[in-house]
């Protein structure tokens, strides 16, 4: 199987733990695509243009994250360790996601989008969701995680790596000490979990940007 995907995805990043946590890195190839490239094949495989996407073989493909996830865990036979509380860990995992969505929208109207183009309520709106998940998380750590490794755990990990590589001058950290001093122990505990983390790599030089 091959996950197309790109090292800064937060929605990529938490399918590599996945993988990681079911052992099934021999089964499944990462390969490097940048969704703004201009499409060839990538459409075929998912219609939206959107990584991550799972190749599983020529005839199928498998999206989005959420869906690559479940698949992923059901195969290795890992539902009950990963997901002791299912419901527990499908509300943080669409917590995580929508925090997602609204981070990545940031980054799109700040890197992609002309300034002339950007909006500043609609950043903001984004910024709000963005934000409130964290105080959310913040306040309620006990609630959000669990003590041994779970789903839900590799969700707010992997995708807390992305807050520190594309908000590193935000005051995110200050602001919400005990959700970070959590996702630093776990970075501590779980050292297997590092190739998943968020990670800086140069656009390819055929992006599509919105020049209008
Ligand atoms: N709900 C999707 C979101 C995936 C997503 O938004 N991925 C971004 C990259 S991090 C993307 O492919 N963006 C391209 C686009 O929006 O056209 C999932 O969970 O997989």
């Amino acid at each position: 199987m091959i996950l197309y995907t790109f090292p800064s995805s937060p929605f990529g990043c938490k399918v590599k733990s996945v993988i990681l946590a079911c052992a099934e890195e021999k089964n499944i190839t990462i390969e490097e695509f940048h969704p703004w490239q201009p499409d060839s094949f990538f459409r075929e495989l998912n219609p939206l243009g959107k990584i991550p996407t799972l190749k599983i073989d020529n005839n199928e493909s498998i999206f989005d994250s959420a869906v690559i996830c479940e698949y992923i865990i059901e195969k290795a036979k890992k539902s009950s360790k990963l997901m002791p509380n299912r419901i527990k860990s499908l509300k943080i995992q669409a917590l995580i996601d929508g925090m997602a969505d609204a981070a990545v929208s940031i980054r799109y109207e700040r890197f992609f989008r002309p300034q002339h183009l950007q909006c500043e309520d609609w950043y903001n709106r984004q910024y709000l969701a963005l934000e409130s998940g964290l105080k959310y998380l913040n306040s309620n750590l006990k609630k959000c995680t669990e003590e041994s490794l779970c789903f839900e755990n590799l969700c707010i990990a992997t995708f807390l790596s992305y807050i520190d590589l594309r908000f590193s001058d935000s005051t995110f950290r200050e602001n919400y000490k005990n959700i970070f001093s959590w996702y630093d122990q776990f970075r501590k505990d779980q050292p297997k979990f590092e190739p998943a983390m968020a990670k800086d790599k140069p656009v390819p030089d055929n992006i599509l940007r919105l020049n209008k």
